[in-house]
């Protein structure tokens, strides 16, 4: 099979485990893991040298999920790669499990405790810093949201990477123009995002964040500059996938009732069995 469709199709298994596992859990966040999730997928499947036999292997390429209430489909896609049994997965935000409701490090393959918006892209600096002192080749790969940009402690981090010249460092946004309560533009305008990011000192890349093959191809083209750290805007769909859910702020956080579960269950079956993607 044609690689592209594989993972095209694998973004759409991942959409499908990671709705069941907030149906289970009654609880999680449905848009913003359903955003990013082909995203995660060009990194994972495609992009990032990482063992899921040795989470801890000294030259992997690092992965920080910034925007922590996205853990949903990534504690799946880190099942389904073997890093953790896939069994796990339904013991999401159960008693005594570790899958908690945002990153834990006690998951193998999580760098980072996250949940808490705002941290992720200094650790990630720090990690990126760290690389360059120890002359090692990994990359640090950091997801941060587009309304996490709110957060002042992002922007001492942009600085920083600027400062630091930290070309092994690549930040994605996931550029869905919804936080939590509603239109980023109108809680805490952002725009011009691109000038922004520019003027700290980083190489921005705008692309398709729910294009799996436009993803790999913008990341596989960095270094784009030399002694800079490269920012991809993701513009993507909060909800991608399933109609019903896109483009609103109200599923943030909201849980399928077993109906909606079904039919965007079926959507997204209806999906695969065409063998196309969204
Ligand atoms: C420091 C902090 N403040 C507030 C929150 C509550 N919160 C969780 S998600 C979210 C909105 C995030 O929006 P965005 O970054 O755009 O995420 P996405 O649209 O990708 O879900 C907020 C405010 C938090 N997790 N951390
Ligand atoms: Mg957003």
């Amino acid at each position: 099979m044609d690689k592209i469709i594989f993972l095209k199709n694998k973004a759409i298994q991942i959409r499908k485990e990671l709705l069941q596992m907030i149906y289970n859990a009654k609880t999680g966040h449905t848009g913003g893991s359903l955003s990013s999730v082909d995203i995660l997928v060009a990194l994972y499947y495609e992009i990032m040298k990482v063992d899921p036999k040795n989470s801890k292997w000294k030259s992997r390429d690092r992965f920080v999920l910034s925007k922590g209430h996205s853990v949903e489909g990534y504690y799946t896609i880190l099942a389904d790669l073997g890093f953790f049994p896939k069994d796990e997965l339904k013991y999401f935000c159960k008693f005594n499990s570790r899958l908690i409701g945002h990153p834990s490090v006690k998951v193998p393959g999580v760098e980072m405790n996250t949940g808490a918006l705002g941290h992720g892209l200094s650790v990630a600096v720090g990690m990126a810093l760290a690389g360059k002192m120890d002359k090692k080749n990994y990359k640090v790969y950091v997801l941060m949201g587009d309304g996490e940009l709110a957060e002042g402690s992002i922007w001492e981090g942009a600085m920083a990477a600027g400062h630091y010249k930290l070309d092994n460092l690549i930040g994605i946004i996931d550029r869905n123009h919804l936080q939590i309560s509603g239109n980023t533009e109108n809680i805490m305008s952002l725009e011009n995002l691109k000038e922004k990011w520019n003027s700290f000192g980083w190489n921005v890349l705008v692309e398709d964040g729910n294009n799996i093959k436009k993803m790999i191809d913008v990341i596989k083209k960095i270094p784009i500059a030399k002694e800079k750290p490269h920012l991809i805007i993701a513009n993507t769909i909060k909800g991608k996938g399933v109609p019903f859910i896109e483009n609103d702020a109200k599923w943030h956080h909201k849980v399928p009732n077993q109906d909606q579960l079904k039919e965007a269950l079926e959507i997204l079956d209806s999906l695969l069995k065409k063998g196309f993607n969204i």
